[in-house]
C-alpha cells in the first residue's frame, strides 16, 4: 500500500524508540515507510526526503532524533506537511537536550513536538492518525477502536494487585 506516513531518525541507534511509532501505525492500518536520515551525516538526502514527501504521496512525517536534534526542524523547513517531532532520549542529558533542539522552533515553521522517548514515538503516531482520519474514515475507525481498547483494558483490570 502506498505509504501514507513517512518515519525517519537521525541514526540507526534511534530505531530502538521509533519502532514504537511503527508499530503503533500497523496497529492503526496506516501504512508507512521508515528511512534512517541524518540532518548532519546525510544532509542532502534529508533535503531530497523532505522536498520530494508530499509528491511521493506521504500526508504526514514523523521525525526522531536525539542530542542536538535538528532533523525535524530542518525537515519541516523543506515541506509544508505537517511534521511531529520525537525527542530521543540521549545519553547525557537523558532527552532533554532533543526535547529542547525540537520543541523551540522559531515562529513560522512549526514542528509538533511529543514526549521524550517512547511515549512521544507511540503518541506521534496516533496523532498522526487522528490527522490522517480526516480523510481516511478507515484510520479514523481504527484510532477509535484503539482507544476504546485502551480504556477497556483498565476498565477490566482495575486493580493493581491482580495485574
Ligand atoms: C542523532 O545523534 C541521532 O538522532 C541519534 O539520536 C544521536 C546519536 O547518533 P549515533 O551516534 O548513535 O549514530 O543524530
Amino acid at each position: 500500500m502506498q505509504p501514507l506516513v513517512g518515519i525517519i531518525m537521525g541514526s540507526m541507534s534511534d530505531w530502538e524508540t521509533m519502532r514504537h511509532a511503527a508499530q503503533t501505525l500497523d496497529e492503526l492500518d496506516v501504512p508507512f515507510e521508515t528511512h534512517i536520515v541524518s540532518a548532519h551525516r546525510t544532509p542532502d538526502l534529508l533535503f531530497e526526503y523532505a522536498a520530494s514527501a508530499e509528491e511521493r504521496g506521504i500526508e504526514v512525517i514523523i521525525a526522531g532524533a536525539g542530542g542536538a536534534a535538528h532533523l525535524p526542524g530542518m525537515t519541516a523547513a523543506k515541506t509544508v506537511l505537517p511534521v511531529l517531532g520525537v525527542p530521543v532520549e540521549s545519553h547525557a542529558l537523558r532527552g532533554l537536550d532533543s526535547l529542547l533542539s525540537i520543541v523551540q522552533m522559531p515562529a513560522g515553521v512549526p514542528v509538533g513536538t511529543l514526549a521524550i522517548g517512547r511515549a512521544g514515538a507511540i503518541n506521534a503516531a496516533i496523532l498522526a492518525a487522528a490527522i490522517l482520519g480526516n480523510r481516511y474514515p478507515h484510520i479514523r475507525a481504527a484510532l477509535r477502536r484503539f482507544r476504546e481498547q485502551q480504556t477497556q483494558r483498565v476498565l477490566l483490570s482495575p486493580d493493581p494487585r491482580e495485574q
